[in-house]
């Protein structure tokens, strides 16, 4: 792809933005940005901007800025149906997002993760365990790190594991991972998609461009997965639960058992191992103790399942069976993700912002077995909450909620359960803390986005721990 002397339109100056910005100055490429939030909001980014030296219209998108340009990159939180991007390819001015432009670059074979939950742990223990293999690998994308940045970087590694999201995908055109992963269907971002559909079909996207030779990682235990990827000429490993004539890892006891009976390494060095097992029951608990936690302590079912979809992924990408151990032994979840906060007068305090969707909070949930007063609400993603009913019935006390969606949960679920509205994070904690009784957990599990009172979920979570650590 030559770019030199190129006209291109970068539309979002977030970190894909800047970044893409920043690779396609350095190729020579005529660059202008745009993005609708002006000066003030977009803070330091402006900076990097202005020292590109590019062209910006700041506070809006005009058509005509979208006009007379060779291509059009936009980014994962531009959605592509908007005015000026449709009126523009229509006018058959070629609209990419960053993942096809990195992909066009990149030469490694690139890993993809993708799913409406657990993307980022899977993309993490994906990269710890090809790591711990002796392997060179970049891990990024929407897990925060673009991978237009490590093209920019000219660092090549071995391997590329990516976590893919459903909006990254809406805009490739020959992106191929060698190895795909999905791990599960269910509802979110239908503030962006039109219905379930179109979003389950962004999605299946990852399998658009890959052939018979490479692999897809499938969920064999979610029925959508199952019935969606049916036809895709893709080699296909299944997990939890493969059938007889399937390839794949079984979960079982806590073990992973390898069931891989046919070639599927990319990589001719490795070799396919007969019949290997993985043990789960070394997995390092982080800071909580599994007293509060059903089933097999912290790894809930959602969480072995994620972790052999990453073995089956890292193991055809070149990890060995001793680094997949390692990283299963060693892996702790990151901040924000059923994060344990603190213990105050016996109650566990939980932060599990990263929730931003409903099957998410019924993950969250399934992990405990003591009673939970549940913190919710932020910015509606055109959830349906009543899918909430059973969880919130058999395992939760009280539910505090706060945000725009504070109404819409409550109209679901204040039929079945005690709910109270907060004005604030810190007024939610403080009315947990006063609702709870010795044994009980305290869990900040939103099911929505967090934009209608915070940056990003990050600093949602933030404010939760802030908050609870000013309890004591
Ligand atoms: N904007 C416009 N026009 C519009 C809409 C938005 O100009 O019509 C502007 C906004 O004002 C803003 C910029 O576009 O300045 C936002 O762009 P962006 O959200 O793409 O910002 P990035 O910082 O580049 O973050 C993106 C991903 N964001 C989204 O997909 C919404 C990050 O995922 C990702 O980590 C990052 O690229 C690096 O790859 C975040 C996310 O929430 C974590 N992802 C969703 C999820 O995980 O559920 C998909």
């Amino acid at each position: 792809m030559n770019l030199a002397g190129k006209k291109i339109l970068v539309v979002g100056l977030g970190k894909t933005g800047v970044a893409a910005a920043r690779f396609l100055t350095k190729a020579q490429a005529s660059v202008v940005g745009t993005d609708t939030a002006d000066e003030n909001e977009l803070g330091s980014q402006v900076q990097m901007i202005k020292e590109l030296g590019i062209k910006t219209e700041l506070g809006q998108h005009q058509t005509d800025t979208f006009e007379g340009v060779d291509l059009i990159m936009i980014s994962p939180g531009v959605s592509h149906t908007i005015d000026p991007i449709v009126r523009a390819q229509n006018r058959g001015i070629p609209v990419i997002g960053e993942v096809e432009l990195a992909s066009r670059f990149i030469r490694e074979p690139i890993v993809a993760v993708t799913g409406t939950n657990g993307k980022t742990t899977t993309t993490e223990l994906i990269g710890a365990m090809l790591k711990n293999s002796g392997r060179n690998v970049f891990v990024g994308g929407n897990i925060g790190s673009p991978l237009i940045g490590y093209v920019e970087k000219n660092e090549p590694a071995e391997i590329v594991v990516a976590e893919i999201s459903s909006f990254q995908l809406d805009t490739i055109e020959s992106f191929r991972p060698k190895v795909s992963v999905l791990l599960n269907i269910s509802a979110d971002h239908l503030d962006r998609y039109p219905d379930f559909d179109a979003y389950a079909k962004a999605k299946m996207r990852i399998f658009e461009n890959q052939q018979e030779d490479d692999i897809a990682v499938l969920n064999g235990a979610d029925a959508r997965v199952c019935s969606m990827t049916r036809n895709i000429k893709c080699k296909k490993l299944i997990y939890p639960n493969p059938q007889e004539n399937e390839n794949g890892a079984i979960l079982k006891n806590g073990r992973i058992i390898l069931k891989i009976k046919d070639k599927m390494t990319f990589n001719s060095k490795i070799q396919n191992p007969k019949s290997t097992r993985l043990s789960l029951s070394q997995a390092k608990i982080q800071n909580g103790p599994s007293v509060v936690l059903s089933t097999a302590g912290f790894w809930g079912r959602h969480n072995r399942e994620n972790a052999c979809a990453a073995t089956l992924a890292a193991l055809v990408a070149g990890a060995s069976v001793e680094g997949i151990q390692k990283a299963l032994n060693e892996f702790q979840r990151s901040t924000h993700r059923l994060e344990y906060i603190d213990t105050i007068n016996h109650v566990k305090y939980f932060n599990d912002s990263k929730a931003t969707n409903v099957e998410a909070v019924i993950r969250a949930l399934e992990c405990f077995s003591s009673p939970v007063i549940l913190i919710m609400g932020g910015r509606d993603k055109g959830s349906n909450f009543n899918a909430l009913n059973d969880a919130v019935r058999k395992h939760a006390k009280i539910l505090f909620v706060m945000g725009e969606a504070g109404n819409s949960i409550t109209s679901a679920l204040g039929k079945i359960i005690t709910t109270k509205t907060a004005s604030s994070m810190k007024d939610a904690v403080l009315k947990a803390f006063q609702a709870a009784a010795p044994g009980d957990v305290v869990l900040l599990s939103p099911g929505c986005a967090s934009f209608d009172m915070y940056d990003n979920y990050a600093q949602r979570g933030d404010d939760f721990r802030k908050a609870v650590n000013k309890l004591k």
